[in-house]
C-alpha cells in the first residue's frame, strides 16, 4: 500500500483544494437559481438530491401512471411519425432524431425571432436585436453567448402550434407516464463569440456534457429553426447514457463532467452530433448526457418544448435562471 510521502500528500491536498475551488465556481453560477427553486417549491430538494441516483429514479418511475388516450383529436403537424417508434427509440437510445417541422412553421418562428429583441446571457438587462449582435457586444461591453426570448415567444402563433401539437404530449405520456405535463417552452439563439466566460457557457449548457435535473423524469423536444452544421454549434447526445449511470456520476453534486470521462464510461462511439436543415427536430431523455456546442461560425436558433411530471415553475417555463 502506498501511503504517499508528506510532499505527495501536500500536492494531493492542493489538488483537492483546486478541484473543490473549481467545483464551487461551477456550482456558484447556479446557486441563486437553486435557492429560488427551493423557496418556490420545497419538493424540489428531494428531487434534486435523489433524482441523480438510479435507485431514487427507479422508485419514482414505479409511480408512473398508464398513459390515457388524448382528449384532443386535433391533427398533428408531424405526419408519418409513429408514436410507438419514437417511444421505443427513447427507451433504448434516449434519443429519436426524426421530427420535421412544416416549412411555414419554422419560417414563421425564425421571422419572429429576427424582428424581436432577445435577452443576452439570460439577463433581462442585456436586451438587443439578434441581427445587431456584434454592435450589442460593443455597446454592452461584454460577450453575448446566448439570446433568449423568455415569455415573448408566446406571442408567436407558430411556436404555440408546436407547443400544443398532440403528438408531443402523446409521446410524453407514453414515455414518462400519464402524469406527463408541459414544463418548458423556449426559443433562443447561441452566437459565435470568442470571449465567452466559463460561467456564461455553464449557464447556457454549452461545451460540457451534463444531465438535466429539473424534474424526476423529463423529455425535451428540440427543433432547429435555421440550418445547423458543424460550425453552428450542434447539439450532441450520448446515446444510451439515460439508462445507466456510473456511481461517480450519481454521488456527485455536479451535473457537468469532462468529455473524456463521460465517453470512457458510456462509450467512445455513443455521442451523436445532431446537424440538420431548418425544421429538423429530435426528442431526448435529458437524464442522458448531452450538451450544446459553442457555434464556431454561424448563430444557431433553437426551440425546446419540455415535458416533466411535477408542477412546472413559471420562471423555468421559459428557461430563465436567477441572475445576480
Ligand atoms: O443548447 C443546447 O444544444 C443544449 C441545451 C441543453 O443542454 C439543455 O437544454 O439542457
Amino acid at each position: 500500500m502506498n501511503l504517499g510521502t508528506p510532499d505527495n500528500s501536500g500536492a494531493a491536498s492542493l489538488e483537492a483544494i483546486a478541484r473543490d475551488g473549481s467545483l464551487f465556481k461551477r456550482m456558484a453560477v447556479r446557486i441563486p437559481t437553486y435557492l429560488t427553486d427551493l423557496r418556490e417549491n420545497p419538493a424540489w430538494l428531494p428531487m434534486f438530491v435523489l433524482a441523480r441516483t438510479m435507485a431514487g429514479r427507479r422508485i419514482h418511475w414505479l409511480g408512473a401512471e398508464r398513459a390515457r388516450a388524448l382528449q384532443d383529436t386535433a391533427e398533428t403537424m408531424f405526419t408519418g411519425v409513429d408514436r410507438q417508434a419514437v417511444v421505443e427509440a427513447l427507451r433504448s437510445d434516449g434519443l429519436f432524431p426524426g421530427l420535421i417541422l412544416p416549412q411555414a412553421i419554422h419560417e414563421e418562428i425564425a421571422a419572429f425571432a429576427r424582428r424581436t429583441p432577445c435577452f443576452g446571457n439570460f439577463d433581462r438587462r442585456l436586451e438587443f436585436m439578434p441581427g445587431e449582435h456584434a454592435e450589442a457586444e460593443k455597446r454592452l461591453g461584454r460577450s453575448l453567448l446566448s439570446g433568449h426570448y423568455f415569455e415573448r415567444i408566446l406571442d408567436c402563433s407558430a411556436a404555440l402550434a408546436i407547443q400544443k401539437d398532440p403528438l408531443l404530449l402523446d409521446v410524453a405520456r407514453h414515455y414518462l407516464g400519464g402524469q406527463a405535463k408541459l414544463i418548458t417552452t423556449r426559443v433562443w439563439w447561441s452566437f459565435p463569440t470568442g470571449k465567452a466566460s466559463d460561467a456564461d457557457k455553464n449557464l447556457a449548457s454549452l461545451g460540457k456534457y451534463h444531465f438535466d435535473l429539473d424534474d424526476w423524469r423529463m423529455l425535451k423536444f428540440f427543433f432547429y429553426l435555421m440550418p445547423v452544421d458543424e460550425g453552428t454549434g450542434p447539439h450532441v447526445y450520448v446515446r444510451g447514457s439515460h439508462k445507466r449511470r456510473a456511481l461517480k456520476h450519481q454521488l456527485t453534486l455536479l451535473v457537468g463532467h469532462p468529455a473524456g470521462e463521460v465517453l470512457d464510461i458510456y462509450g467512445q462511439q455513443s455521442p451523436v452530433t445532431l446537424t440538420g436543415e431548418a425544421g429538423f427536430g429530435f426528442v431526448e431523455d435529458p437524464f442522458g448526457f448531452h450538451m450544446g456546442t459553442v457555434p464556431a461560425r454561424t448563430p444557431r436558433l433553437m426551440m425546446e418544448i419540455g415535458f416533466g411530471v411535477s408542477k412546472p415553475s413559471r420562471r423555468r417555463f421559459h428557461g430563465e435562471p436567477v441572475i445576480r
